[in-house]
Parts: structure tokens; C-alpha cells; sequence
């Protein structure tokens, strides 16, 4: 399938790259070094986006490159499609793709629906980076520091850090040989967990209030309603990571983080630990990602949301009685 790409890749002038909505780490990291692979190949290409960059991103070289999708004749020989397990989940303007031009899906979502002319999904890589680290070297090239930045970036955000169970020796190998070009990993560090804007810290606070777990401890859930993201004062990027809180509680296997984005409209973020899949249960509603990292978007009030997914992840837990009390509940230890 590489050699495909490959070759699509080398006979191509015009590119349009395409990132997935919400932007994270991987497709951001990805996107910009396959930019500027393209570009050093003197190759035209675009980068795309519908969501604008969060700031812990804006510092990865070419990030100021990522635009909005903007009506285009149509020109280009390739769409790169990177890091989208779904091409709904990027920008819809194949309308610039040439007529002879071919849709390229580079992604490693198990949940991949192979919707390129060429699809290169990989699901053992640990990040979109990893293969396109593979890629430049097929292309007979070497990242320079700057394209190692964003590739080490995609694999850090996309592994937790090197945590995570997609961390593979080949991740270890690759963030290696990208650390031997010079690249900064301090900067990588310092602007992805020591660059936190107040509002981060103040809407974890809140969140971390509303904590509730089953009597079994087996289900966490955290719940972020609209008064509390309006009394955190904080932007999207906080929401990161913030389900890891209740992914991090000793004997908890599934965590849920529920957003109200709008009435009647819950965002909700999937985690597992060990062998439970919550992409197969983000999918029962309409959802989508990997094993241990799910999201889906439902319908309807909060409360009601919940008592859903509970029941949906309570039945995959075989977990009985899917009740939560909050963390803070005095009775809990008892
Ligand atoms: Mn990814």
C-alpha cells in the first residue's frame, strides 16, 4: 500500500491536506511535516482544517499554514486525508480535487472506513506519525529537526506520552530516531504539559467535583455541564486529557467524560482499560475511534445521556449495578 502512496505522492504537483475537525497532536503533528516533505519535494500543497489550531499546537513549525477550507477550482491531484477515520470528520471540498485526482486516506483508526482511491490505514501505529516517519524514508528522504518536532509531537499526544497501550517498541525506535536529528524535545515538554492556561486549571477543578464512580469502581464518569464551562472561563483545548482523571482511579476500567456542548447535545469521551473496546461502544451510538478512545455526540438531556451509556457500559463491564455515587460522597469508603 506504501508504494501506492508513494508514488501517488512523487507524481503529484498539487496537494490538498486534510485535517480532521478538533484538531489533536497527531493530525496537526502529521499533517504539518507531510506539508513540508511536499513542499521541500516542490510540491504545492494545502493544509486544511475546520476547527482552528488550540494553542498548544501553535508552536509546531508551519502551524500559521493551516487554513480554512475555501472554495477552489478544481486543480489539485491529491486530497491526503490524515488522522480521519471518516471522511466527515475533515473538510468537504473534494470539489478542488482535479478530475483525474485520487483521495489518499493515510490513518491508523481500526474504525477506518476506507473511503480513499488509495487507503493506507494502519492500525498498529501507535500515531499517524509513525507512518508518515516510514513514508519520508520510502520517499528517500530524512525529517529534518523541524518536521521531527512535529512528527515527535503526534507520537507523544497519540501515546500519552509514551503510557499508553498502542507504545510499541516501534514507537520508542521511531521518537528515537527523531530525537538523534536535534530536534527540541524540551520545547515539545514545555509547550504540551507546562503551557496550561488558567481556565485548564479551573474548569479540572470543577470537573473533578462532579466526579461519580460505581459502587464496584469499575465505571468512572465526569460530567461537564454548561454553567460550569461558562464558570471556568475556558476554551476547548481544556477539555484534553481531562477524562484521564477518571481513567487514572485504581480499579476503574471505563471512564466517560460527558460535555453538554449545547441543549440537548452531550459530547461524550470514551477510556478503557485492559481488553474492553469502547470504540465498539461509542459506535452503538453513532461514534467512533479506537479500543481504549472513543467519542460520540448524543442526543438529549445530560441525565438522560448518561443513564444511556451507563447502561451500555455497564452491560459490556457485566457490571450489575451501574448506580454512581459521587467521589465525594462520605459513604463511598464505607
Ligand atoms: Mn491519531
Amino acid at each position: 500500500m506504501k508504494d501506492e502512496i508513494v508514488s501517488a505522492i512523487r507524481s503529484a504537483e498539487t496537494a490538498l491536506l486534510l485535517l480532521h475537525d478538533n484538531p489533536d497532536g497527531d493530525t496537526i503533528g502529521s499533517g504539518l511535516a507531510l506539508y513540508a516533505i511536499l513542499s521541500r519535494m516542490g510540491k504545492r500543497a494545502i493544509l486544511c482544517c475546520n476547527d482552528p489550531i488550540p494553542k498548544t499546537y501553535r508552536f509546531l513549525p508551519g502551524w500559521d499554514q493551516i487554513r480554512k477550507p475555501a472554495p477552489e477550482r478544481a486543480r489539485h491531484d491529491l486530497a491526503i486525508f490524515i488522522d480521519c477515520s471518516d471522511p466527515d470528520r475533515a473538510p468537504q471540498c473534494l470539489e478542488s480535487l482535479a478530475p483525474h485526482g485520487k483521495v489518499l486516506n493515510i490513518d491508523h483508526h481500526g474504525t477506518n472506513t476506507a473511503y480513499g482511491d488509495i487507503n493506507w490505514v494502519d492500525p498498529r501505529a501507535a500515531a499517524v506519525g509513525q507512518m508518515i516517519f516510514h513514508l519520508i524514508a520510502a520517499l528517500d528522504m530524512t525529517p529534518t529537526p523541524d518536521e521531527a518536532l512535529c512528527l515527535y509531537a503526534s507520537i507523544v499526544s497519540d501515546t500519552g506520552s509514551f503510557r499508553f497501550d498502542n507504545t510499541t517498541p516501534e514507537a520508542h525506535e521511531i521518537a528515537a530516531a527523531l530525537l538523534r536529528t536535534g530536534m527540541d524535545a524540551g520545547l515539545v515538554r514545555e509547550r504540551l504539559f507546562e503551557n496550561r492556561e488558567r481556565g485548564d486549571i479551573r474548569l479540572l477543578a470543577l470537573a473533578l467535583r462532579t466526579m461519580e464512580i460505581t459502587r464496584d469502581g469499575s465505571i468512572a464518569v465526569m460530567s461537564v455541564t454548561r454553567d460550569i464551562w461558562e464558570e471556568a472561563r475556558a476554551e476547548d483545548q481544556a477539555m484534553e486529557g481531562l477524562v484521564n482523571y477518571a481513567r487514572s482511579i485504581a480499579g476503574v476500567k471505563i471512564a466517560l467524560l460527558l460535555r453538554e456542548v449545547e441543549d440537548n447535545k452531550v459530547k461524550v469521551g470514551f477510556r478503557a482499560r485492559g481488553n474492553y473496546d469502547v470504540g465498539a461502544l461509542a459506535a452503538q451510538f453513532g461514534g467512533g475511534g479506537h479500543p481504549g478512545a472513543a467519542g460520540a455526540l448524543l442526543e438529549g438531556p445530560l441525565a438522560e445521556v448518561k443513564a444511556r451509556v451507563m447502561e451500555a457500559a455497564g452491560s459490556l463491564l457485566g457490571c450489575s449495578d451501574t448506580s454512581l455515587v459521587s467521589l465525594w460522597d462520605s459513604t463511598l469508603e464505607e
